[in-house]
């Protein structure tokens, strides 16, 4: 299967003959959420991003952002991150063969996402603040020296990420297509890139989806209307609290008719759980708020069939999931203690 830059020549701003540094993003799965589907009493489809090379969407964005750096002649990317894009950069990097830098927030990423950027030999830095301070040094480090920033603020990253929305019509057809997106919002890209995807799609604005954003309740500045000093989820993806792409997050939320809302770390869990143990998908806490949010503000008036956008693969984040699973339960070894211990 070819890359997205392949897939989508027509749609995206390379040309033939541009390097394309690809490990076949996209293409993934769209499934029938059963359990889901039952509970809210709607169609739910569940579109698996983290069936991404590096479990994550990131790797749409970073296969233009890195093909575009490439491009032009940079030898070295750096990104702010709260873990996934960090490990996707350095994939792509490692793949490209230019050096990688990540600044994540010290202590506050995700076990796995953090293997994967130093496995892939990127210099990660630890630094004492959060997302949105790391964000800051980084635009400021790649505005005086030639290294190519590869967040969401770079528009190679809206550009590849917008695919996942042609995938979304191509899949469920132009007969029936979805009447609303459930997303989470960490730094607004994702669903800015959403939304530019369906509007180039298709000219009928009543035809698109509604853009359902939502945010962790600690970490809510666009439902607050300001940003967030000290932003606090355990959802550490969307721990973000002065999205860079906020306004174009609710102007694709006006445009749609869609709405953006938060939703507690409790309520994510039950869904992140939900998921998991009903469905059979396990996907990271912070991909989970959008599932929690239509559980816990309901389906909007005169949606049937709505897709949540699940942005990352739940083996990113072990702890968490060790911690809100069941418990394992210790056993001899012998066969009666086995048979105990299975049948309890
Ligand atoms: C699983 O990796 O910001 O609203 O630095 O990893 O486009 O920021 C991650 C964000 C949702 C939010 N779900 O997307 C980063 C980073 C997962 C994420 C989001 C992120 P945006």
């Amino acid at each position: 299967m070819a890359g997205l830059i392949e897939r989508y020549s027509d749609r995206l701003p390379f040309a033939a003959g541009d390097p394309i540094i690809s490990l076949d993003e996209g293409s993934t799965p769209l499934l029938y959420a059963c359990e889901l589907s039952e509970r809210l009493g709607v169609e739910v489809w569940l579109k698996i991003e983290g069936a991404n090379p590096t479990g994550s969407f990131k790797d749409r964005g970073m296969t233009c952002a890195v093909s575009g750096a490439v491009r032009d002649g940079s030898t070295a990317v750096v990104c702010a991150s709260t873990g996934n894009t960090a490990a996707s950069a350095a994939a792509y990097a490692a793949r490209a063969g230019i050096t990688c830098a990540v600044i994540v927030p010290d202590g506050k990423i995700a076990r796995g996402k953090l293997a994967q950027a130093v496995m892939h030999g990127a210099r990660v830095i630890g630094l004492r603040g959060n997302f949105d301070e790391a964000l800051r040094l980084v635009r400021e480090l790649s505005a005086n020296h030639p290294i190519a920033l590869v967040n969401s603020v770079n528009p190679l990253r809206i550009e590849g990420q917008k695919t996942a929305a042609f995938e979304l019509i191509e899949a469920l057809g132009p007969e029936r297509p979805l009447d609303a997106l459930a997303i989470p919002v960490g730094n607004a890209g994702n669903i800015t890139a959403y939304w530019k995807g369906f509007t180039e799609s298709s000219d009928q604005l009543e035809r698109l989806p509604r853009m359902l954003g939502f945010q962790a309740a600690g970490a809510a500045p666009l439902v607050l209307g300001h940003p967030v000093e000290q932003p606090e989820t355990l959802a550490s993806a969307i721990r973000i609290g002065d999205p860079a792409r906020g306004e174009e997050a609710l102007s694709a939320v006006a445009e749609s008719g869609g709405a953006i809302n938060s939703v507690t770390d409790e309520q994510i869990l039950e869904a992140y759980s939900f998921l998991a143990s009903r469905d059979g998908v396990f996907c990271e806490p912070s991909s989970a708020a959008s599932v929690a949010g239509l559980i816990v503000h309901g389906v909007p008036e005169g949606v049937e069939r709505i897709v949540c956008a699940l942005t990352g693969h739940g083996l990113k984040d072990p702890e968490t999931a060790i911690e809100v699973g069941g418990e394992i339960i210790a056993c001899e070894p012998e066969l009666a203690a086995v048979e105990a211990a299975v049948w309890g």
